[in-house]
């Protein structure tokens, strides 16, 4: 039976905490597989009720879901437990949590480095979450990372993080103007999280290999976005992971050719939170008007997201590059009430037009979006469930976004709740 991937098709906060919810509740399994804290996705339950979740898989309001935080993941385990507290006393039952052993920790230094980080960058600044996630990936790759199976042996904790404490305390604090942190402190308050994570840390790749043996549904649920991947986004105005579908391979252990269908999510105008390029920001009244009825501001930070108009560019890039088979449109709702809809279809590239994404970032700093303006709609869509029922005009930009991005648009978002959609297929 499949894997199924969900990824974010633009920037981030496409919606998909929502899809994943909505989809949760068919699938045996939900994975995490990359990123961390820095994510935040949003799922409105049809009781009405609003969970943020950063570190829990969004599966975790399906009840019948086993939820996974994979090998690709960075824990940061005080927001964890917090969140898994937050959870329980809602009544969500979180008994269901597997942690992969292999699944890198977030430590105090990561947290004081990315804040330092981006202060000695100054305008070069990245605009990250300040929750540790660069640092961490960065302890990762150079072999200095602290893994969840750590927690289980205190010897083992205790020796890591006295070399990772050395290097960070005399040589990047000290360059940094920081003062040291104190590693009896640092492991006495990760014991602490052990004993209460301890019993959920296991080999999670071997589980769902054995799940997909025995036919059931894994679902590999994205946090951030493509445009955000370390690899094919916009370098270094990215997050230290790859968010885009490979990485749910690579932050899982699941085998290529077990994914059969890989589901992207766009919003139906788009956003990004941080630096870096958005060709088709809007820094006017309508951007203000997107931001405030679509409530544009981070999950994780509350920082306001930069508003724009949809960019086909970006849509075809993220098909081709994630084998998107299918595309959610969210929030269609928000854009009622326009006379016009702009869709970018091209850039303008120091005079030159082109379809797709320029090969360089300098390059791609210099893109001006070209317009196909589509007329609006008023209608309210947030009752309509077919396809039929939405207004001529809206049925037009979704099959003009299916055109221009070269894959089916399977579900329409139209509003927050779990059943607020067009379903298609
Ligand atoms: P980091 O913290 O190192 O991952 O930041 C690097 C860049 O990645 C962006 N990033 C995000 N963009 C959109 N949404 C994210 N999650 C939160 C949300 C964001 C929030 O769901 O709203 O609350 O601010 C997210 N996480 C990382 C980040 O803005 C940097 O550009
Ligand atoms: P994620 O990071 O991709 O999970 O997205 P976020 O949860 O950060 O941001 C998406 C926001 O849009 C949340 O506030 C959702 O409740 C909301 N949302 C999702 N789909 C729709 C939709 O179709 N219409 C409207 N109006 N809001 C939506
Ligand atoms: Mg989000």
């Amino acid at each position: 039976m499949p894997a199924i991937v969900l990824i974010g098709a633009q920037w981030g906060d496409e919606g998909k905490g929502k899809v994943t919810d909505l989809l949760g509740e068919r699938v045996d399994y939900v994975v995490r597989y990359s990123g961390g804290n820095n994510a935040g996705h949003t799922v409105v339950t049809p009781d009405g009720q609003k969970y943020a979740l950063h570190l829990m898989p969004s599966g975790a309001l399906s009840p019948n879901a086993i939820i996974v935080i994979g090998n690709g993941v960075v824990i940061d385990p005080k927001v964890l437990l917090a969140e898994i507290d937050g959870l329980t006393e809602r009544g969500v039952n979180t008994d269901r949590l597997l942690i992969s052993g292999d699944a890198h920790l977030i430590m105090p230094h990561h947290r004081a480095l990315d804040r330092v980080v981006e202060r000695y960058l100054g305008t070069g600044r990245i605009g990250t979450t300040g929750r540790g996630i660069g640092p961490a990936y960065g302890d990762k790759v150079s072999r200095m990372g602290i893994r969840a199976q750590d927690l289980l042996d205190p010897g083992i904790l205790r020796k890591k993080l006295e070399l990772v404490l050395r290097e960070k305390n005399q040589i990047l604090f000290k360059v940094y103007n920081r003062k040291a942190i104190d590693v009896d402190q640092v492991f006495n308050e990760y014991l602490e999280y052990a004993e209460r994570l301890k019993h959920m840390i296991v080999d999670t790749k071997a589980i769902l290999w054995d799940a997909l043996d025995q036919d059931k549904v894994v679902f590999l649920e994205g946090a951030q976005a493509t445009m955000l991947d370390l690899d094919h986004g916009t370098y270094p105005f990215v997050t230290s992971s790859n968010p885009i579908a490979a990485g749910a391979c690579v932050g899982s252990g699941i085998p290529p050719t077990k994914v059969t269908k890989v589901i992207g999510v766009a919003k139906a105008y788009a956003t990004r939170v941080g630096s870096g390029p958005f060709p088709t920001e809007l820094h006017d009244d309508m951007g203000e008007h997107l931001r405030k009825l679509g409530g544009e501001y981070g999950t994780t930070t509350g920082r306001p997201r930069r508003t724009g108009w949809f960019d086909a560019v970006i849509g075809r890039y993220a098909v081709r590059l994630n084998g998107i088979t299918d595309l959610v449109i969210t929030k269609l709702d928000i854009l009622s009430g326009l006379e016009q809809v702009p869709v970018c279809v091209g850039y303008n590239i120091d005079g030159r037009f082109s379809h797709d994404l320029p090969m360089s970032q300098t390059e791609f700093h210099h893109a001006t979006p070209v317009y196909d303006y589509l007329p609006g709609w008023w209608e309210d869509i947030s009752k309509c469930r077919t396809f039929e029922e939405l207004p001529p005009n809206a049925q037009a930009y979704i099959l003009q976004l299916e055109e221009l991005c070269g894959t089916r648009i399977s579900m329409i978002g139209v509003g927050p709740g779990r059943q607020e959609n067009v379903l298609r297929y």
